[in-house]
């Protein structure tokens, strides 16, 4: 048997290899045991190759690879022949294979089954789950998002970083941190990379991003929150106002959403997502203007209130049907919202708004951020409001007393973000191993 680092992908199987030996490998699908000829789908990670076997050419052969548990995986000699049943017209007739591990029956969790399983079971069987072309497919979908996201703001002059995520103090709040033991001390899994992020503005660096890990004890189960997702996070200095974050944030979605279209096409195709790519500007509707459109849609809220998960659900037909727009930025969000964001810049003329935005996605929040406040003196007066210890943060205000630019930035949810491109039910299904209030294996 040659080295299975020689494999033949299915997919590299056609004409021109007919009559030669290949080795193929990869997981034993299906195999269908006619008596006399049996025939076997081999699936590697681009497709399916069928192994044709007769019994009168090697009885042996023919006994040990028909008795082959279904997804053990095995690889294969074989003479390419072409074959006008095999699904992909070709067939593989074996001279020799070889198990190189075989699989345990029952499955865990059927590959090809026509009936699906809960999303429990895929999760914790997710290596098995994901032996299904569409469900891999989402991945592929996922890597390339961040590929056109990198492409993108790598042109726009923006220096990719990486922060801790073990901090000693949070930004988002005291409810959703997540304490851990640090040596001696006491520390938290980071909410955000927010502090970092401004810290940065004032190092001269004035257009950072990150995309890595953030973690939120969110008390509530929901389909749009975990305790671990990636955020992506943007900063960017000598802004005027929030309209410039809103820019980028703007340009991300746009360049992202052409760039799958080019790369994931197949992938767009397999999973039967048809997807639009709206050109810019994007809506912008206030705060204010989005209640009145709720209210006019006989929602009952009151202003100052959260939008919700309702609110922005109706907002998002609201849009569709009123802007034909399925992305939209909701601006100008009221400082009493906002309050807990110490760090969001308020209107100067009006302290009661903040320049605060958020980009929803078909009736579902993506991303969320503003203009930051740069000056010292506010930003403390700020802090004092929201009773924070000054001094855990002094790390953070340090910066503010030495040049700061004025700056802003956002925070965007990638996994949201595929979850609604693909229309997934739940965010769970854009993780690979989501992490919430009772997932914690695999
Ligand atoms: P915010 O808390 O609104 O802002 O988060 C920004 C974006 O992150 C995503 N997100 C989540 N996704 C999945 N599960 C969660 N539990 C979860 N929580 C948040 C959402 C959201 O829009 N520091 C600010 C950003 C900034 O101002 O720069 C922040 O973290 O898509």
């Amino acid at each position: 048997m040659p080295s299975w680092q020689q494999i033949t992908y299915s997919d590299q199987i056609n004409a021109d290899l007919t009559g030669s030996v290949v080795t193929i490998g990869g997981w034993v699908q299906e195999t269908r045991n006619l008596g006399g000829i049996s025939f076997i789908q081999l699936r590697d990670r681009k497709g399916i190759i069928q192994v044709t076997v007769l019994k009168k050419k090697d009885p042996a052969l023919f006994k040990d690879i028909t008795a082959i548990q279904r997804e053990s995986v095995i690889v294969v000699k074989g003479v390419v022949k072409e074959s006008k049943e095999a699904k992909k017209g070709f067939e593989v007739l074996p001279d020799e294979f070889e198990i190189l591990n075989a699989a345990e029956s029952p499955l865990p969790l059927g590959v090809i089954d026509k009936v699906g399983a809960d999303l429990d079971t895929r999760l914790n069987n997710r290596f098995m789950d994901l032996r299904k072309e569409s469900v891999r497919a989402i991945f592929r979908v996922r890597a390339v998002t961040l590929e056109g996201i990198r492409e993108y703001l790598s042109d726009e002059g923006f220096l990719e970083v990486s922060t801790p995520k073990i901090v000693a103090a949070g930004a988002e709040g005291g409810a959703t941190l997540f304490p851990i033991k640090y040596f001696d001390k006491s520390a938290y899994l980071a909410q955000s990379p927010q502090l970092y992020k401004q810290n940065l503005m004032a190092s001269g660096v004035d257009r950072v991003f990150e995309i890595a890990p953030a973690y939120r004890a969110e008390a509530s189960d929901t389909v749009r929150h975990i305790a671990e997702f990636t955020s992506l996070d943007v900063e960017l200095a000598f802004i005027e106002s929030s309209d410039d974050v809103m820019n980028v944030a703007e340009g991300i979605v746009h360049a992202s959403l052409k760039h799958i279209l080019k790369k994931a096409g197949e992938e767009l195709e397999l999973l039967g997502v048809d997807l639009p790519v709206p050109e810019p500007p994007y809506p912008r509707v206030t705060y204010e203007e989005a209640i009145d459109m709720l209210h006019s849609n006989d929602m009952s809220i009151e202003h100052g209130d959260d939008l919700g998960t309702e609110g922005e659900k109706l907002l998002g037909d609201i849009m569709l049907r009123e802007r034909e727009s399925e992305l939209y930025f909701i601006t100008q969000f009221p400082t009493s919202l906002k309050r807990g964001t110490f760090y969001a810049k308020r209107d100067d003329r009006n302290p009661e708004l903040t320049g605060y935005f958020d980009l929803d996605y078909r009736g579902q929040e993506i991303v969320s951020g503003g203009q930051r406040e740069h000056r010292y003196d506010v930003l403390v007066s700020q802090m004092r409001e929201n009773d924070m210890n000054l001094q855990s943060f002094e790390f953070y205000l340090k910066a503010f007393r030495f040049g700061m630019p004025p700056h802003g930035g956002f925070g965007f949810g990638i996994e949201r973000y595929v979850q609604k491109m693909l229309n997934l039910s739940n965010i769970r299904e854009a993780v690979l191993y989501p992490r919430d209030r009772a997932r914690l294996i695999p």
